[in-house]
């Protein structure tokens, strides 16, 4: 069939918006009619060559919601009409890591997943018979997409696509590293570095568990208003503190931070957000996905002296599990997303939607179809 759908066709040059042929769901998937997308750091940075892993030509996106039209052979737990989010990480519920119970890792496709093919090896997406690739096994810049029955989530009917595609990504993963990856308790102090699409939802998964201080760091001070009105009780800008921002942080925080999260993808605050845990039991949380190449480091003593470093990949969701619940959250008022979408625009212009978020406008814009 004809799908309209924007094409990266080249590292650093914007999407082409154009018709592609898509084919029909094979045994195992399923084909789902995209109804919204948010635009993510993600699909900037491998559209901007950086990501090693990054394929060309292929049709980015991977934070959408939409309803399934076709289900291909075998397909038992989704049928056409469902309303649906699809998942860069899957749920298989059958594979070693989704049997650990102890990751959200399922590695049922990954390989295939990694090569920008669907399972059986290929593309489902082409253009005037050229082949394209999947990106994230989700590929939500496109009207219709096809995806494996395990990597979608099925979601209650009365939710609104332009802003439950947001928990394709962003909500969940920011909510998800507060609960499921550091398991914060009531009462805890916690520092959250970077305030923007993910660090807010930090911020409003540890006011959620009820965190008795919630320190925000940004170097934009535009972030501190929305900020606080998602639950922050402090903010900090480094470039006004005088002096090391670690003893700053640990004297703010009456002894350090119970948890930190580190939401900006920048090696060095990922340092500032280890060392200014508390000494014998703070938890630093790496989430900001770093450039290829860079690395972390800290004085050993560190970790010896009880700080722990952790990273979370999607909040550590099972996210045909997670999800739906997530989506039940916000419908039932105790999430706010509704303030984070700041820009809807339709797939023509979705070129300006990645402009907006290289210029720091927008916390996260929307594409609905
Ligand atoms: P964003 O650009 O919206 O927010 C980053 C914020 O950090 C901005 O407000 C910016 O002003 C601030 N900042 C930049 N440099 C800073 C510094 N030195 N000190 C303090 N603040 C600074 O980005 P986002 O959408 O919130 O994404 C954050 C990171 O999370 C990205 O690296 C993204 O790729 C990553 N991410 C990870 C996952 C995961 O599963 N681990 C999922 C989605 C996104
Ligand atoms: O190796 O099993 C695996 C999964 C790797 C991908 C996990 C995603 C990491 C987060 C990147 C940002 C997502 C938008
Ligand atoms: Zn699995």
């Amino acid at each position: 069939m004809d799908v309209k759908a924007a094409v990266a066709y080249e590292a650093g040059k914007p999407l082409t918006i154009e018709t592609v042929q898509l084919e029909g769901p094979k045994a195992g998937e399923v084909l789902v009619e995209i109804k919204a997308t948010g635009i993510c750091h993600t699909d900037a940075y491998t559209l901007s060559g950086k990501d090693p892993e990054g394929l060309f030509p292929a049709i980015l996106g991977h934070e959408g919601a939409g309803v399934v039209v076709e289900v291909g052979d075998g397909v038992k737990s989704l049928k056409p009409g469902d309303h649906v989010i699809p998942l860069y990480t899957p749920e298989c519920r059958n594979c070693e890591y989704c049997l650990s119970f102890k990751t959200n890792l399922c590695q049922a496709i990954r390989a295939t997943q990694g090569r920008g093919v669907m399972p059986d090896g290929t593309s489902r997406f082409s253009s005037n018979g050229k082949m394209l690739h999947h990106y994230m096994g989700t590929s939500t810049f496109a009207n219709y997409t096809v995806l494996p029955e395990i990597a979608v989530a099925k979601i209650r009917e009365d939710a609104p696509f332009e802003k439950v595609c947001y928990i394709g990504c962003g909500v969940t993963t920011g909510i998800g590293a507060v609960i499921n990856t550091a398991k914060v308790e009531p009462g805890s102090r916690v520092v959250v570095f970077g305030l923007g699409g993910i660090g807010l939802n930090v911020i409003q998964g540890a006011r959620m568990v009820g965190a008795s201080q919630i320190v925000g760091v940004d170097i934009n001070p535009d972030k501190r208003e929305l900020a606080e009105k998602f639950g922050m009780t402090d903010f900090v800008n480094p470039r006004e503190v005088e002096g090391d921002l670690v003893p700053y942080l640990v004297e703010l925080t009456k002894g350090g931070a119970d948890y930190s999260f580190e939401c900006i993808g920048n090696v060095n605050v990922m340092r500032q957000a280890l060392e200014c845990c508390h000494k014998g039991w703070g938890m630093s949380v790496i989430i900001g996905v770093a450039a290829a190449g860079q690395e972390i480091s800290t004085r050993p003593f560190q970790l010896v002296t009880g700080r722990v470093w952790k990273g979370t990949a999607f909040g550590g969701a099972k996210g045909r599990t997670d999800v739906p619940k997530i989506v039940d959250w916000y419908m039932e008022g105790k999430i706010n997303i509704d303030d984070l979408i700041t820009h809807v625009m339709p797939l023509e212009k979705i070129n300006e939607g990645f402009d907006l978020m290289h210029q720091g406008e927008s916390i996260r814009s929307v594409v609905t179809f």
